[in-house]
């Protein structure tokens, strides 16, 4: 029987135009120096499944599908064993495999759930799942090798780590993504489920390729109506949409529905109405969707309702919706990411950080087996650095997953380049020492260190409808490390990165290289351009979490605290003399972190508060680092563009314009971010940068020194996220800032800080003498597509630069702008940079 492929949701032949939808599955066409001249493909695939919705019948679809495209070789698709005598790509489940003939391959004892069997031989290939869909992860593994032109023979067993490898959408109702950095959704629209489910089916698909098995699709502010019965059709056909690559689909509740969506006068989880609302509501569910993978739940948390306006305890609400979906066969994943916002920053002895571990740990033993504790990495909230959450040590008897975040909340909004695979990994290789015995993280959330039966893996995407996803290309990167190391967590982060570029972008060794330095090189740089030494990321915590404000920190109710004043910085987190918490981890842990000594400098702040003046390890001290840390992040951070202009050649135009669009405006604000860092602790501690360059820059021109015409003085706010504290704005529709030049002749890069907001699109033309050298509109609310600003502040401030401009001493240097809605053309500086300056 021959398979049309009317229902495939991607291309058959690699589009001439990548906008990035088919991610690392492109196919694209080996160049035949990758090819071995003796190739030997079988002569048919089999597919052991007749049925549509099988993830084994996908595989045959996508065996088919990946070899035209990759090899350009047409492999006729059967589903019946007789159909076909000749050689064969065989897919199948070990189950129909062994029913149905007898085959040379021996099952492996060793196939665990999910995992399969790769035996690649001469010309005959056998992929088997020990369920449908690890038939179908053995046949992306297979297409893997043969899209990055590894054709030589295999025989493996590869098995996941963990059972649960689940993503998490932020998704609203009204289509718009907290946190979401692409666009609206591609599950809601209009407080309902769209009809067209084409990109859920893509978005299955890439996810399946990389081990994923099941989605939440709906915010953790959850909004009860999706609990309505058009909703739950909805819900539907969103399972059916993704059902064919094996990924299940669950949801985000809201605690309260009895109350606010059931016109229940309570909605206590030990109240006998609420009991059976719920029972009846999964009941639906499961009617509509069999195989749902269950509930996630955000509850007592951020103003979310919960079991403790009753005075019942989390695991009683957790074991309300654990009964209700037991019959069902589902999980409840409940987040441990539980704490008081409105603590009293005066207290020194309060302790954001301590709540997960105060809240849970009592209640270890209570959960019922298929509730799964859903824990943030670290106690606070996927900050650039954190040390590991004392809660994987601290509740034995219940099953865990770790929640690590692929959106890059206050990791730069996709807008900075930042593989983050790195930052995972020292949380998943972390020893808590728990009865002084080995205890790495990913041994716990496997199941394995404590002997739990579920637990695994929980990453927040929060993909939107932009074709590439995650708004950036490059970003992609983080999406298909999680799902692998999901997979398998012992994988290095710089393998995975290669086989993803191998796959999206190609195997030529140039292009390797450059992804892979940025790559490598971003998280580090990214940490020092923003928070050292353990202090967090240092953005504005109150508003959009993405440009710098240090002082949004401290003195408020969130406890994200640094503790900075005149003398020094960092929390007090010891049990001798601070909050306690590092007294949170196993004694052997407890001990390293309590003492400064032991304590790595990496995440000094976060344990200690020490003088701006105290010595770390390196011999620095501390102010002095973050001076040098930040200086170093943003000079690497110039360096990205320029590597990636080399491969100008190399990659196709619309994702290398994409891509170097994104690379310079992140060279310019890793210079916002290091010059409002630097001078708020400048400010603060009054003591001076060894090296002489903070808040001097002898390259720059103030705006507000500039001739102005139609500009006035402006503050902003933060006031260190501007030049010299101080901006210009229009005071009509256009007007001009203009200044002799008077630096020796000679080739300079021009750039220049200006603020692009919300709620406008100025125009702006920048000249030497009468000759335009640049112009541009503050429009990146539409190209970078974060959450922007609708302020003068360290989220609007940006950075363009002309380079190589020949500058005769006396020239004169304009810039004009023209405003628009609430964008009054704001300015900043202008440097005029000698070769090699970084100003
Ligand atoms: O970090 C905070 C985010 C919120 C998020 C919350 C959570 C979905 O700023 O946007 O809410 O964490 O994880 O629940």
């Amino acid at each position: 029987m021959r398979i049309s492929l009317g229902l495939l949701a991607f291309p058959v032949a690699v589009t001439a135009i990548e906008n990035g939808i088919n991610g690392w599955l492109r196919y694209a066409p080996l160049p035949a120096h990758q090819r071995p001249s003796n190739l030997r493909l079988p002569g048919a695939i089999m597919a052991l499944s007749n049925n549509k919705t099988s993830p084994v019948y996908t595989a045959g679809q996508e065996l088919q599908a990946g070899i035209k495209s990759i090899l350009n070789q047409t492999l006729p698709l059967y589903h019946e064993p007789d159909e076909w005598l000749g050689s064969t790509i065989l897919v199948a489940t070990t189950g129909e495999f062994y029913g149905r003939q007898n085959g040379d391959v021996k099952a492996s004892a060793t196939l665990a759930d999910d995992g399969y069997l790769l035996r690649v031989r001469a010309g005959n290939v056998v992929i088997l799942g020990q369920t449908e869909r690890g038939a179908l992860y053995g046949a992306f593994d297979y297409l893997s090798r043969i899209a990055q032109g590894r054709f030589s023979d295999a025989d493996l067993v590869s098995n996941p780590d963990a059972p649960i490898r689940w993503v998490n959408q932020w998704d609203n109702m009204d289509g718009s993504i907290e946190r979401g950095y692409a666009g609206p959704s591609i599950f809601f629209s209009n407080n309902a489920i769209p009809k067209n489910l084409n990109r859920v089916t893509q978005y299955a698909r890439l996810l399946a390729s990389i081990g994923i098995n099941g989605i939440i699709v709906n915010n953790v502010n959850a909004n009860a109506n999706l609990l309505t019965d058009a909703n739950i059709d909805g819900l539907g056909r969103i399972a059916d949409a993704m059902r064919p690559y094996g990924v299940q689909v669950g949801i985000s509740l809201n605690f309260a529905s009895p109350q606010t969506l059931g016109g229940l006068s309570t909605f206590d989880p030990l109240d006998a109405k609420v009991i059976s609302w719920w029972t009846d509501k999964t009941k639906r569910l499961y009617k509509r969707i069999p195989d749902m993978a269950g509930y996630l739940v955000k509850a007592n948390s951020e103003g979310q309702p919960g079991p403790l306006t009753y005075n019942r305890t989390l695991a009683d609400g957790a074991n309300l919706f654990a009964k209700a979906v037991q019959p069902h066969g589902g999980i409840v994943m409940f987040r441990a990411f539980v704490y008081d916002n409105h603590i009293n920053p005066a207290d020194l002895k309060a302790d954001r950080a301590n709540h997960a571990v105060e809240f849970f740990k009592e209640l270890d033993g209570q959960f019922m087996d298929n509730v799964v504790v859903q824990i943030k990495y670290g106690p606070i909230d996927f900050q650039v650095r954190e040390p590991a959450s004392p809660l994987f040590a601290n509740i034995p008897q219940t099953n865990t997953a770790i929640e690590l975040q692929i959106t890059q909340e206050y990791l730069g909004h996709q807008d900075h380049l930042v593989y983050i695979a790195p930052l995972w990994k020292t949380i998943l290789d972390f020893d808590l020492r728990a009865d002084d015995q080995p205890s790495l993280v990913r041994d716990v959330i496997a199941g394995r260190r404590f002997s739990n039966k579920h637990g695994g893996y929980a990453g927040v995407v929060n993909v939107g409808t932009n074709t590439t996803w995650l708004g950036s290309h490059l970003a992609m990167s983080n999406l298909y490390a999680f799902g692998r190391l999901a997979w398998d967590p012992t994988q290095d982060s710089q393998v995975l990165l290669e086989d993803w570029t191998r796959l999206t972008f190609g195997s030529d060794p140039l292009v390797l290289g450059v992804i892979t330095e940025i790559s490598m090189a971003s998280w580090p740089a990214y940490e020092n351009y923003t928070g050292n030494l353990g202090i967090q990321t240092l953005t504005d915590i109150l508003y959009t979490h993405y440009g710098p404000n240090p002082a949004s920190q401290d003195n408020n109710g969130w406890g994200q605290w640094t503790r900075a004043d005149r003398y020094g910085i960092g929390m007090d987190r010891t049990v001798s003399t601070g909050t306690g918490f590092s007294g949170q981890y196993p004694a052997e842990v407890a001990e390293k972190f309590e003492s400064i000594e032991t304590t790595p400098d990496d995440l000094l702040l976060w344990f200690h508060h020490v003088n701006y003046t105290h010595i770390l390890k390196s011999g620095k001290s501390v102010i002095q680092h973050f001076y040098d840390a930040h200086y170093d992040g943003a000079k690497t951070a110039q360096t990205f563009p320029i590597a990636w202009e080399s491969l100008r050649k190399k990659v196709d135009t619309d994702r290398f314009n994409e891509v170097l669009f994104r690379l310079r405006y992140q060279a310019g604000h890793s210079i916002v971010w290091r010059d409002s860092i630097c001078q708020f602790y400048y400010n603060l501690s009054g003591i001076p940068d060894a090296a002489g360059r903070v808040g001097k820059h002898e390259y720059r021109i103030e705006a507000e020194t500039m001739t102005l015409k139609n500009y006035k003085l402006t503050g902003v706010n933060p006031v260190e996220t501007a030049s010299n504290l101080t901006a210009v704005v229009l005071t009509s529709n256009s007007g001009e800032a203009s200044a002799k030049l008077n630096f020796d002749s000679g080739k300079y890069d021009v750039a220049i800080n200006y603020f692009d907001l919300i709620g406008g699109k100025a125009k702006y033309k920048a000249y030497l003498n009468s000759k335009l050298l640049l112009e541009w509109t503050g429009d990146l609310e539409d190209k970078l597509g974060h959450a922007f600003s609708t302020k003068l502040d360290g989220h609007s401030a940006t950075r363009v630069t002309v380079r190589d401009v020949q500058i005769q001493k006396g020239d004169v240097l304009k810039i004009t702008g023209v405003a628009d809605g609430n964008e009054l053309a704001p300015l900043d500086y202008v440097a005029i940079l000698p070769q090699g300056v970084v100003d």
